[in-house]
Parts: C-alpha cells; structure tokens; sequence
C-alpha cells in the first residue's frame, strides 16, 4: 500500500482498518490504548535522571509519594490503563507471576502479554530498553473473565506485536498479519509519526548479537558458529561485527533495521538456563512474529519455529535465534552437523 510519510500513528491504525470492512474497531481501539501508555512510559525513561527515580524504589519523592522504578512504573502504567481500556480479558506481564485480570463489567475479545521494560541491566545506565507486547485473540467465550489458556497460546495466532524502544529517540514499530511499519515519537507534539514504512529486514546481515561471556557454557556446535562468524573471509562478507546491547528489544530493532542475527541459545550456566534466559510469552513470540513479518527468521537453537510453540506456562524460557533469514539458516546449519 503507499501511504504518505508525515501521518500519525493513530491515523495510520484507522487507514488501515479502512482495509477491512469486517474490522470493528477494537483493535484500533486497544492499540490506541497502548500508544497512550507507551507515551507515559516514554516521558518518565527520559525524565528518569532528572527526576532521580533510578533505583530508588522504596523511596518517598519530595511530595511524600511512593517513588517507582522504572520497571515499576512502566509495569503499573500499562496494567492500570489496560485493565479499563474495554477490549481485553486478560492480561499477563513478565513483573507479575499470575494472570493479571482486568476490570469486572470491562472484558473485551483480547489478550496482552507485556514486557514491561526489556533490558533490566541497562535500565540504570541510560541505555536503550523497551516495552514489547503481543495480542492474541481470546478462545473463551465473550463477555467472561479470560483464562490462563487465553494467554497461552501460539505466537503464530498472534492478532498484532510490537515494541516501543526508549533509545535516542522513542520508536514504535508494530506487526499485524498484514504489514509491520515503525514510527518515530515527536515529543514536542507528543505525536508517532510513521517513519519506517513497510520494513523489510535485509536477508544476510554482517552482525552478530551474542552474550560471548557465556562461550564456555554454549554447546559446541554454538561455538563453531561463533568462530565462523569471526573467521576472516572477505568472499562471505565475514568476519562479521559484534554488536550487543544487553536488550533484546533494541537488539532486535538493530538488527530489524540494519540485518542482523541475535542469539540467546540454551546454555549450561545454572539449571535455570536449560532453555535459555529469553521468554517466550513476552519477548520470543512478539519479536519473532515481527522479524518474520519483516521477512526476517525465528527458531530455536534445535530448529523448532519459535511461532509454532504451543506455551505451556506464562513465564516459559525458549532458546533463541532470531534475524536475518540467511543467517538463522546458517546457524542451523551448524546445529544439524551440516557445517
Ligand atoms: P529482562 O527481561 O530482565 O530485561 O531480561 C531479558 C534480557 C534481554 O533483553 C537481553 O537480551 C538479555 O536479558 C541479556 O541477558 P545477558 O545479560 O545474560 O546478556
Ligand atoms: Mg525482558
């Protein structure tokens, strides 16, 4: 579709409704919902030093409020708004360990899965994080209170995904099974305006995104990969460029934009890491179904199709690796003893 730049995202959302006649606004309406609390959570990450907010939860501020965390904050903002916003049944968010239900006489067809803040390490240190959400369509009947098992579904059932990274400036890029588009915020207008139509990831990039430290902890055939990463080999464009920056959310946006393949596969550092460190519900399946909208890649580190997982539990670990298409197949490749 060509669509002029310089549009809102909210006139965007209702071109594109435009597109489906059958649509009855409810989509519009919560991602609508969702813009408004990404717009708060972005005022208070670039007020964060000023403010002197970072780290200091627990603390009363110089009008005797509670004083939140960052993580807090954001996690409260999306919870507090959605729960009334009238499209959703359920909710679960990477802060809290149960299904959040929403407000009683407000239940609507959706479901949200929300990483409040992505990238917790970076959060003190003013560097890149970000919001990820993910809405699937709910399987319980209309008009109840929504289940766990609404929750618990495929990524591939995904309605629409997205992310809002807090970085040098805030963007918001978000997929539906139609289209996958990023917008820039002008916060002197308090406006997105679209300013990455249509992204198409590049097929092969020439970044790797990788936590290296745990090298001595990965499987081999990871680590073969890693070499032939860094192997110099002018032909194949190697050896690649590192480029990690501790949040998966503005890694995955690096990479959407500039071609690009992250890895956080499984690893031997404790029991918990059996799967990885990365979770399914609130950063796999969302990324995922946006790089691969993107025409990008997602699998696990045994070459199970990170959008056909079937979740067993809210707060489930998959191994990941996610990006450039020819990269993940490469990658595999290793995997299978191919390479
Ligand atoms: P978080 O949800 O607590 O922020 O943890 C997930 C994050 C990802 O954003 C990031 O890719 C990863 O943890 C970084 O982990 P590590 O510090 O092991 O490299
Ligand atoms: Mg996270």
């Amino acid at each position: 579709m060509n669509r002029p730049l310089g549009i809102t995202v909210s006139r965007h959302i209702m071109d594109s409704q435009r597109l489906h006649p059958e649509a009855t606004g409810d989509l519009t309406g919560l991602l609508n919902e969702l813009i408004v609390a990404a717009k708060t959570i972005s005022a208070e990450v670039n007020m964060a030093g000023l403010a002197d907010i970072l780290g200091m939860s627990g603390k009363t501020n110089i009008q005797g409020e509670h004083v939140q965390k960052l993580d807090e904050f954001a996690n409260n903002t999306i919870k507090r708004r959605m729960a009334r916003c009238g499209y959703l049944c359920a909710m679960t968010s990477e802060e809290e360990a149960d299904i959040i239900p929403v407000a009683e006489g407000y239940e609507g067809k959706y479901t949200l899965a929300f990483d409040p803040l992505d990238g917790s390490s970076n959060i003190d240190v003013n560097v890149s994080i970000g919001t990820i959400f993910s809405i699937h369509s709910r399987l319980s009947p209309d008009g109840s209170p929504g289940e766990e098992s609404d929750l618990l579904q495929p990524g591939r059932r995904q309605v629409a995904a997205g992310y809002i990274v807090y970085g040098s400036s805030t963007m918001l890029v978000f997929a539906t099974s139609d289209e996958v588009h990023g917008f820039t915020l002008d916060p002197s207008v308090g406006e997105f305006y679209l300013s990455h139509p249509d992204i198409r990831t590049p097929k092969k990039s020439k970044y790797f995104s990788i936590n290296e430290g745990n090298y001595h902890y990965w499987q081999e055939p990871v680590c073969r990969y890693l070499e032939h990463v860094k192997k110099v080999d002018k032909a194949t464009g190697r050896p690649y460029n590192a480029r990690y920056i501790g949040s998966m959310v503005a890694d995955c946006h690096r990479n959407l934009i500039a071609g690009g393949i992250f890895l956080y596969p499984r690893d031997s550092k404790s029991p918990t890491r059996a799967y990885g460190k990365i979770r399914l519900l609130y950063e796999a399946a969302p990324l995922a179904f946006i790089v691969e909208q993107a025409g990008g890649r997602a699998v696990t580190d045994d070459g199970r199709e990170i959008l056909d997982i079937q979740p067993k539990e809210l707060h489930q670990r998959v191994p990941v690796i996610i990006g450039s298409s020819h990269d993940v197949d490469t990658f595999l490749e290793f995997m299978n003893g191919k390479k």
